[in-house]
């Protein structure tokens, strides 16, 4: 079957219990719960790591790389300089769609940089849990496209 990587960043461990004004009641299980079932939904399968260190993300990037047909990656604060996701992405061959709880545009100015958006294949920022199943119906339909072409 084919396998997404869904990979979080840190202190996404600890979302639904703070700031729930910003980042609203879910919690990283209900975000994982709603992207799995969207992947089934499309005949997907999806795996999910959160990890609070950029070595260990840039690793389960490397992992993919031989496991998984696609990434969804929430970076957390890594998102806005870690370059080392940006490097270990772009040595990711399919779709990695780059997910935002919150929109960080609309946020504190040091969030207006994604260091990750260049190698990323789309963003989608604000919508809270039904970003997460856009970004998989967006990677269904890119290797549906790669399948066909
Ligand atoms: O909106 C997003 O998804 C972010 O990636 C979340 C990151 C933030 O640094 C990015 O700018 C945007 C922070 C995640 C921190 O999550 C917490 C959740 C609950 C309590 C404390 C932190």
């Amino acid at each position: 079957m084919t396998l997404i990587a869904l990979l979080h960043g840190p202190n996404l461990n600890l979302l639904g219990q703070r700031e729930p004004h910003i980042y609203g009641t879910a919690t990283i299980d209900d975000y994982v719960a709603a992207a799995t079932t969207a992947a089934a939904a499309v005949g997907l399968e999806l795996e999910a790591f959160q990890t609070n260190h950029e070595g260990a993300l840039v690793d389960a990037i490397h992992a993919a790389r031989v496991r998984a047909a696609a990434i969804i990656i929430n970076p957390g604060a890594f998102t806005h300089y870690a370059w080392s996701l940006h490097d270990a992405l772009a040595a990711f061959s399919g779709p990695v769609i780059e997910v935002h709880i919150s929109n960080p545009n609309a946020r504190e100015a040091w969030r207006h940089t994604s260091v990750v958006s260049p190698v990323a294949t789309g963003t989608i920022a604000g919508l809270g849990v039904h970003g997460y199943e856009l970004a998989v119906q967006a990677i269904a339909r890119r290797l549906d496209v790669a399948t066909r072409a």
